[in-house]
């Protein structure tokens, strides 16, 4: 008889993508090409977009969220590195926290792994708290648990009603 190894994640990190100005399905798009372009990171899984409302800083427009799974080679550095050179090259500035951006390009959890560094903390300390990324995150990893508890939990401890399928419009 064959043991079955419990299911490994087919992927090496979870990542969030956010935009509210310009096109901004269209961002997120182009963020997914230059992340994915020089071979190094895969895509292996999308959510659906989301068209949510602006959590944190509410005065701004809404945004279009999204969340991927990647396999890559690259280290939780390496990967924060490459996601801050695509929201660079989309000549994001970095303005008000929390406040507009054409792209936001977030490493949310990387394997099992916990960080707790000046420039990276993982997984990202505030999933638990938006709905914007529980929400694509659900429909991507189901079996994710943070914190020990199952995405499931944290989204019944919020109100998740501002973040719909996006439609294009
Ligand atoms: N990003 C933020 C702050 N607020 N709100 C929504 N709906 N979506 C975001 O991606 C977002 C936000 C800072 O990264
Ligand atoms: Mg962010
Ligand atoms: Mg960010």
């Amino acid at each position: 008889m064959t043991e079955r190894e419990p299911a490994q994640p087919a992927w090496t990190a979870l990542l969030g993508l956010g935009s509210n100005m310009g096109d901004k399905a269209a961002n997120i798009a182009r963020a997914i090409e230059l992340l994915t372009a020089p071979g190094d990171v895969r895509r292996v899984g999308a959510s659906r977009l989301y068209r949510t409302a602006p959590w944190g800083v509410t005065e701004q427009d809404w945004f279009v969220n999204a969340c991927i799974a990647v396999q890559t080679s690259l280290s939780p550095h390496g990967l924060l590195a490459r996601c801050l050179g695509v929201e660079q090259d989309m000549h994001r500035v970095r303005e008000q926290r929390w406040g507009p951006r054409a792209i936001d390009v977030d490493v949310l959890v990387y394997r099992g792994v916990t960080l707790n560094d000046s420039d990276l903390v993982l997984p990202h300390p505030r999933i638990t708290e938006r709905g914007f990324v529980l929400v694509p995150l659900a429909e991507l990893a189901p079996d994710l648990e943070l914190s020990g508890h199952g995405l499931a939990h944290w989204m019944s401890r919020i109100d998740t009603s501002d973040v719909v399928p996006f439609d294009g419009h």
